[in-house]
């Protein structure tokens, strides 16, 4: 089912947990250009290819090409060809159906008929790695025999499913009472805050700002007694700074990413100059994986993982380099040459020059940053992991990164970086759904209402009314836009009603959750990969499967009264509307317009199925009446009503657990 073949000399990602022994000879699949060293498929003209998780476009990936190195991309518009992750994974859907999956870290090109419309071209630009063809009976099929080989997905706490509120930054003990206060006083659920880097101490990892943050452990826990948890951010560059606990122990050992005559190479990013922890060097990921106990003690129970792709600003060599070109201009010079450091100046973030010139420590073999670039953010935020299985063994810790690579989703989820406050996003945000899931991250979502650029009530209602699907739900917004906390509109009613909504469907959406990552299994599917006989269903690129028993299609564009759904089955239409009122319809197999209010959301249940929801009266007693949004809430059976088909014979299996220790499979 799982053919594995070996190229060079491939250094050991671990993206993989089964050990298959290689093939000899050639790729059966694909045709090999041994000259350009690439590979090459011929497409049918009705021919499919999904996965590439973290991408840009489309579910059907076909017609662009996407570039897998991991990139610090603050503008995810339509041309651009990467974004934070490395998830090489595809699906072809052709005569034959068969995924592949290329694990090489450095840069891997895949052109998905893009140059040629009828040709996927896979160009990797080091030729050492592994590539794994995998098959199965259906598409469904294929994905989970590439999950097994994969292992297991990330499984977080239970809380992580509540709805959080972040922004860029809450910087003190005031801020954050206030966000606190905003939610709890106006009836609206929360279980989450976030704190974005301006808590530390000049950017400091693991340190929190005094001045800001006088009694922090005491403070954690008073946001703790009114349900709410607070996740710190760690960014992957550590200040160069005397005295710094965390810089002189990485120097002391050598635990620092290196040039190639072995000094600390210099970086700046948010903290000034920096280093980067070698997180290739087993030692180091040991000791920046203890590092989180510091913020653990604290009553931390969960982070998020920035800037490991990882990002820089600049670099010294780089800036030396303009320095000196800076130095020669005199009066003389000609305006040309003045001119050319507009561009230098340019190219100074994120540059290859700087990424070709650092060196890891793998086992004691010195290897070359460029061609491992995409295991980054993949081992910091493995580090971190690895470290709450030392320090908290039996405690579920909520982890996300920025950067990814396959083999990182059984170590945490990821969030899908900076996107902006445009209807498109939210499209994109649903489309990302199912590849991301095929290629094992499960715990995923994107920043709601927008990061970049400013968002209004609509949007974020919008995008709320899809948030109440997405495992992480968090609204979060850039430094310098409008404030898009829910109670900071107008229309807090609406909000509030929104957010009950994703409470409601809590007990579902944990149990579907649950059953994916047991199973190895995808939590939104596109409808193709359910209705596979279906056309029609083959070319939505706007609504996706839930689990087994829901269909999403959310409202993305502006002044909409509604949208068209296409329904592959008989449904029913469920409508989550004003004061918690349900309103259900059953609507026939074929296309119809749904109106949605903007307080509203919809969804629908397949033909013959039902589906558990927290009754409105519930939530209002437990956690509304009290201001203490508990997430941890056990319910009995009367605490449920079933939408779709009440009265039919179908028998959901709720999935319950503790939500907070490793013990899953109970
Ligand atoms: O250079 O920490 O994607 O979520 O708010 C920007 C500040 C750094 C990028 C993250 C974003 C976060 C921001 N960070």
């Amino acid at each position: 089912m799982v053919k594995k073949y070996v190229f060079g000399n491939p250094v050991n990602t671990e993206a993989v947990v089964e050990n298959i022994p290689a093939q000899k000879g050639e790729i059966e699949v694909l045709t090999f250009d041994r000259q350009e060293q690439k590979f090459i498929y011929d497409m049918k003209e009705d021919t499919k290819v999904y996965g590439l998780g973290e991408a840009n476009r489309g579910i059907n990936k076909r017609g662009f090409k996407y570039v897998s190195y991991c990139s610090d991309e603050p503008s995810h518009t339509e041309e651009k060809e990467s974004l934070y992750g490395a998830h090489n994974f595809i699906l072809i859907d052709d005569d034959k159906q068969f995924g592949i999956f290329v694990d090489n870290p450095g840069k891997v090109t895949f052109d998905i008929g893009f140059e040629n419309r009828n040709q996927i071209i896979i160009a990797p630009k080091y030729m050492d790695m592994s590539v794994y063809v995998i098959e199965g009976s259906s598409l469904n099929d294929i994905v989970k025999n590439f999950r097994k080989l994969i292992g297991r997905s990330y499984i977080p706490p239970k809380w992580a499913f509540g709805f959080g509120q972040s922004r860029w930054s809450y910087e003190n003990e005031q801020s954050i009472t206030d966000v606190a206060k905003g939610y709890v006083d106006n009836d609206m659920l929360i279980s989450s805050i976030y704190m974005d880097i301006d808590y530390m101490e000049s950017y400091k990892d693991f340190t929190v700002s005094e001045e800001r943050f006088p009694e922090f452990k005491g403070f954690v826990k008073q946001v703790r007694d009114k349900g709410i948890r607070l996740v710190p951010i760690i960014d992957a560059g550590v200040k160069i700074e005397r005295g710094y606990d965390v810089y002189e122990e990485g120097v002391a050992n050598n635990y620092f990413v290196k040039d190639i005559d072995g000094k600390d190479y210099v970086t700046a990013v948010w903290p000034g100059l920096t280093h980067f922890p070698d997180f290739l060097n087993k030692d180091a990921r040991e000791w920046f994986g203890n590092k989180y106990k510091v913020l653990m003690d604290c009553g931390i129970e969960g982070f998020w993982n920035d800037m490991n792709e990882p990002a820089i600003f600049y670099s010294q060599n780089k800036l030396d380099e303009i320095r000196e070109k800076i130095l020669e201009i005199d009066e003389n010079t000609d305006d040309e040459k003045i001119l050319d450091l507009r561009w230098r100046f340019n190219e100074l973030a994120n540059n290859k020059d700087d990424y070709e010139a650092m060196y890891h420590n793998m086992d004691g073999r010195q290897i070359n940053h460029d061609r491992v670039h995409n295991l980054y953010g993949y081992n910091m935020t493995r580090a971190a992991a690895e470290a709450f299985e030392r320090l908290e063994p039996d405690k579920r810790i909520l982890m996300f990164s920025r950067s990814s690579y396959i083999g990182m989703h059984r170590y945490s989820g990821i969030w899908m970086g900076d996107n902006c406050s445009w209807w498109s996003h939210i499209l994109l945000n649903l489309k990302m759904l199912p590849s991301l899931n095929m290629c094992g991250f499960l715990y995923v979502g994107a920043d709601i209402g927008g990061f970049g650029c400013n968002s209004s009530e609509d949007m974020v209602l919008r995008w709320m009314a899809l948030g109440v699907f997405t495992p992480l739900m968090r609204n979060h917004s850039a430094l310098g836009t409008r404030n898009q906390e829910c109670y900071n509109f107008p229309c807090v009613k609406d909000f509030k009603q929104i957010l009950e909504v994703r409470y409601r469907l809590l007990p579902y959406i944990y149990s579907e959750y649950m059953k994916a990552a047991l199973n190895d299994d995808m939590m939104f599917r596109p409808l193709a990969f359910v209705y596979e006989d279906d056309k029609m269903a083959a070319g939505v690129e706007d609504q996706l499967m839930l689990g087994d028993d829901v269909m999403i299609a959310p409202v993305y564009t502006q002044n909409a009264d509604g949208r068209y759904v296409y329904l592959p089955e008989n449904m029913t239409l469920v409508k989550f509307m004003e004061e918690g009122a349900v309103y259900s319809e059953k609507l026939q197999k074929g296309i119809h317009f749904v109106e949605v209010k903007l307080n509203e959301v919809i969804m629908f249940v397949r033909e013959g199925h039902k589906i558990p929801v927290v009754k409105k009266s519930v939530i209002e007693d437990k956690m509304l009446r009290t201001k203490i949004m508990d997430c941890s809430i056990e319910y009995k059976k009367d605490d449920y009503e079933y939408i779709g088909e009440p009265d039919s014979s179908y028998e959901y299996k709720l999935y319950t657990d503790d939500g907070m220790t490793r013990k899953y499979e109970g």
